[in-house]
């Protein structure tokens, strides 16, 4: 019953830079994922499996393409008083500007919490991949009479200096706390972490921007400080040396999935024997919007490793270690090789097909004869024939009309043509 007095906050992105071009035209949440989710699939999954089913989901601009997802997927019954609402950052009389960071947009927001029954807010971050059962925290935050909790995950020094780090006392309270600090402050900054983290050299503990907040706190602090504009920067550490603030320790898989690089990488190791993030699960699965496809019609190919979406029309030579998103349409004599392919919102018939041929305009996926690694691609993309896309560390950053190279790996463009022969 305790599940039923929580509020589910999730902080779904600022402008989204860092996963650009992937957030040009939507709100980071509706970036896809796995081939047929999108990353707000993650946390609301979450937050379902252990009945949290009021849920807000905080964006700087609400797209299409999110609400669609949303409208679409989240459909509770009318006798439940479950939801999952989108909050855009809005213009109102005495309040003239964006988001301007994580604390900032709650605190915008507290007129449409208000609206709602809770005696705790859960907040969550949108670009995280993991599974996590809110329950046992919860349960932790009220046995302790914790005020505040923060969930921490153990990481290396090498990392340390992305995250909030913190040191507890025995009873699991935090005693300090300092965002992002630079190397030459770690030193001292270790904690007590089991074994198998100590053997892995994991000796900081994380933040990892999830926290329970007690309602009446958080409005005390979002409204009696309104300078804080982040949670990592300002509340938290302002919190420490006044309230119960509460670490509950999480060893199990987790990835921040929100700049280009690590965005690709998590989605190729999903491809691995046994992945770290396991979406073959009948308990725990990340729930989407079910779509009416017909399977996948794959010829002539050799595929290794590689996770292929429902409604693809495969003709490849070869596909390894790959992500093929819905709809997805690959020619023949071509070879895919470590590449995120998000598929296609629509089919082509045979009559535009024939049309855009004889424009000489390429159709929507991957043509005959080409080879991509290290590569996203984004929706609706019509790469030609004997295109050659090679991503890696020998390429550098940067940013052309139909395609961004960030960290080694090639971002294609939603919609982008690429024509035939043509190299990157
Ligand atoms: P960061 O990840 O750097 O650190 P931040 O950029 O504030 O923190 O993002 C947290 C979450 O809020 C992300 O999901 C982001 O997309 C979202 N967000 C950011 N700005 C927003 C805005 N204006 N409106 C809506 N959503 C917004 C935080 C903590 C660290 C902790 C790491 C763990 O500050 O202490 O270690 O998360 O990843
Ligand atoms: P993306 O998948 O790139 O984030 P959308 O989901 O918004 O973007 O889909 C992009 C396009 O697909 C839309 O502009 C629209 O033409 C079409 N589309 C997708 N779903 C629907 C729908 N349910 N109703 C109408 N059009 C849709």
């Amino acid at each position: 019953m305790i599940n039923k007095k929580v509020l589910a906050i999730i902080l779904g992105g600022g402008q989204g830079t860092r996963l650009f071009p992937l957030t040009e035209k939507r709100s980071k949440p509706a970036v896809s994922i796995a081939g047929k989710y999108r990353l707000v699939d993650i946390p609301i999954s979450n937050c379902i499996h252990c009945d949290i089913k009021r849920m807000f989901v905080l964006t700087q601009f609400n797209s299409a393409s999110l609400n669609r997802h949303i409208k679409n997927t989240y459909r509770f019954s009318s006798f439940s008083d479950a939801f999952v609402d989108i909050l855009a950052a809005e213009q109102t009389p005495d309040n003239k500007t964006w988001f301007q960071g994580t604390a900032d947009a709650v605190r915008q927001s507290i007129h449409h919490l208000l609206n709602h029954e809770f005696e705790y807010a859960l907040i969550l971050s949108g670009d995280q991949l993991y599974r996590m059962d809110f329950d046992d925290m919860l349960n932790d935050h009220i046995n302790k009479g914790a005020e505040i909790s923060i969930a921490t995950l153990p990481v290396k020094a090498k990392e340390a200096t992305e995250f909030g780090i913190l040191k507890t006392d025995e009873q699991k309270f935090i005693s300090s706390f300092i965002e992002k600090p630079s190397a030459d402050k770690l030193p001292g900054l270790e904690s007590e972490v089991s074994d198998e983290m100590k053997n892995e050299g994991r000796h900081y503990l994380a933040s990892m921007g999830i926290y329970i907040f007690n309602k009446q706190l958080l409005l005390d602090l979002l409204l009696s400080n309104p300078d804080a504009i982040d949670f990592g920067k300002e509340i938290i550490p302002q919190s420490i040396d006044k309230h119960k603030v509460l670490a509950y320790q999480y060893e199990g898989y987790w990835t921040d999935i929100g700049n280009v690089g690590a965005f690709f990488e998590a989605n190729i190791n999903l491809t691995d024997e046994v992945p770290e993030f396991d979406l073959f699960s009948s308990t725990d699965s990340v729930l989407t919007r079910p779509r009416i496809l017909p399977p996948s019609k794959i010829s002539g190919t050799s595929l290794n490793r590689s996770m292929i979406a429902e409604g693809c029309i495969i003709n490849a030579k070869e596909i390894e270690r790959s992500v093929i998103g819905i709809r997805s349409r690959i020619g023949k004599d071509t070879v895919i090789k470590s590449t995120y392919m998000i598929g296609s919102n629509s089919y082509q018939d045979i009559a535009e097909l024939t049309k855009n041929k004889n424009e000489g305009i390429p159709a929507i996926g991957v043509g005959d004869g080409c080879f991509i690694s290290n590569t996203i691609i984004d929706k609706d993309a019509r790469i030609g024939n004997n295109v050659h896309i090679e991503g890696g560390e020998h390429l550098e950053n940067r940013e052309e009309e139909t395609y961004v190279i960030k960290e080694g790996v090639v971002v294609i463009k939603s919609r982008s043509v690429i024509p035939d022969g043509f190299v990157i």
